[in-house]
C-alpha cells in the first residue's frame, strides 16, 4: 500500500510562492476549525444544539444554534496565525478587524459561511463550511477591502460534513481533497487534482422554483426533461440535496450542473446565494477543477461586488452544459 499523505505535508510541499508561509498557517486554523465543526454536528443531537433560535441572521434568515456555534468555532480558531486580519462570515452583519496583537503579521482576510446548508443539520443530510481568503490592502481592513472580486481569491476551499469527512481546496494550482481519519484525528490527501467531467447528463436545482425561473433556465430544464424524445437526445437525472457543498462535491466528482438561478421571488435581493463567501469560492474551486460558473450572463469570479453580504444568481458545473446555459441567457433579454 502506497503511504498516504498528511494534508499538511502536502502542503509542505506544494505551497510556493509569497504566500507560503502565511497560507500553510492560516489553513491550519482552518483545518482545527473543521474538525471542530465535525465534532460539533456530530454530537449535535446529543449536545442539544440542532434546535432553531429566536434570532435571525443579518439575511433574515432563522439562525440555528449551531449555525452560532460553528460561527464561533471558525472565529476563535482562525486567530492562531497571525496572518487573519480582518474576517467576514454569514452570520454576522459587520466585518471583524484583528488587532496587532492578535495578528502581528495580519495581511489576510478569511471569508467564511461556517454552516452551509444549515436547514439540513437536524434531518442528518450533508452540510459543509466554505471558506474564502484573500489578501487584505490595508493593515487596518476596512468593508471596502473585501470588495474584492473572486479573481483576487488566493485561496479557497469547503469542509463537507458526509459519509465521511473531507477538506476540499484550491489555492490556484488544481483542487485537491483530503478526507479526515477519524481516529488519527489528520487529514490525507485521497482526491489528487479532481477534475469536472465536461459532459455531464445530471442537473441540481429547486424544481419547485420553476414557474418563478427566467426563460432561459426554464427552456434547459424542459429540454434536460423531455430527454430522449426532446432536442437533447438523451435522457437526464436529477438531484438536490439543498445544501451547496455537497452538490458541488458531487459534481467535482462525477460531473453535473448546479443552478442557484435568478427568479422573480428573489429578485429583489439579486439571487439566493452570497457572491463573497459561497458563490466566489465555489467557482475558483469549479474553475481550477475545469468546469465553469457563471450567473448566466457573465463569470462569477468577474463581479466586482458591492456589498459583504451580496447575492447573485449561480450556474456552475461541467464545462458543456454551463457554456449552453450561458448560450441561453444570450439569446434572450436580461
Ligand atoms: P444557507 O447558507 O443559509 O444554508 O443557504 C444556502 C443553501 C445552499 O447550501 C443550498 O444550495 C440552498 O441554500 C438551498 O436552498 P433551497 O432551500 O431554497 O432549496
Ligand atoms: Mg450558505
Amino acid at each position: 500500500m502506497t503511504e498516504k499523505i498528511k494534508i499538511t505535508d502536502y502542503f509542505s510541499a506544494h505551497i510556493n510562492g509569497e504566500h507560503r508561509t502565511a497560507l500553510t498557517a492560516i489553513l491550519n486554523d482552518v483545518i482545527t476549525a473543521c474538525k471542530k465543526i465535525a465534532i460539533a454536528i456530530d454530537s449535535g443531537a446529543l449536545e442539544g444544539t440542532m434546535h432553531n433560535l429566536s434570532s435571525e441572521n443579518v439575511q433574515g434568515e432563522v439562525q440555528k444554534a449551531l449555525d452560532v456555534i460553528t460561527n464561533e468555532i471558525f472565529i476563535e480558531s482562525a486567530q492562531t496565525s497571525g496572518y487573519v486580519v480582518g474576517m467576514a462570515s454569514e452570520e454576522m452583519e459587520e466585518i471583524i478587524q484583528l488587532d496587532e496583537d492578535i495578528s502581528p503579521n495580519g495581511q489576510y482576510l478569511l471569508l467564511f459561511d461556517p454552516l452551509d446548508g444549515s436547514s439540513n443539520v437536524n434531518v442528518n443530510i450533508s452540510v459543509g463550511t466554505i471558506f474564502s481568503i484573500l489578501k487584505s490592502p490595508g493593515a487596518m481592513p476596512v468593508l471596502a477591502d473585501f470588495l474584492q472580486p473572486g479573481s483576487q481569491q488566493i485561496c479557497a476551499g469547503y469542509a463537507l460534513y458526509g459519509t465521511s469527512t473531507m477538506l476540499v481546496l484550491t489555492i490556484g494550482n488544481g483542487v485537491h481533497g483530503f478526507t479526515l481519519d477519524n481516529e488519527l484525528g489528520e487529514f490525507y490527501l485521497t482526491h489528487a487534482n479532481m477534475q469536472v467531467p465536461a459532459d455531464t447528463q445530471e442537473f441540481a436545482i429547486n424544481m419547485s422554483n420553476y414557474r418563478f425561473w427566467q426563460a432561459p433556465i426554464q427552456r434547459y430544464i424542459d429540454e434536460c426533461l423531455q430527454g430522449e424524445e426532446g432536442d437533447r437526445e438523451k435522457d437526464f437525472n436529477m438531484r438536490w440535496v439543498a445544501s451547496m457543498v455537497a452538490e458541488i462535491h458531487r459534481i467535482l466528482v462525477r460531473g453535473g450542473v448546479f443552478m442557484y438561478p435568478m427568479d422573480s421571488k428573489i429578485k429583489k435581493q439579486g439571487g439566493k446565494l452570497r457572491l463573497l463567501y459561497e458563490a466566489n469560492p465555489m467557482s475558483f474551486i469549479m474553475e481550477q477543477a475545469g468546469g465553469l460558473s457563471t450567473t448566466g450572463h457573465m463569470r462569477i469570479l468577474e463581479l466586482v461586488p458591492s456589498a459583504l453580504h451580496q447575492r447573485v444568481p449561480v450556474i456552475m458545473g461541467s464545462k458543456h452544459e454551463v457554456e449552453r446555459i450561458a448560450t441561453y441567457h444570450g439569446k434572450t433579454k436580461r
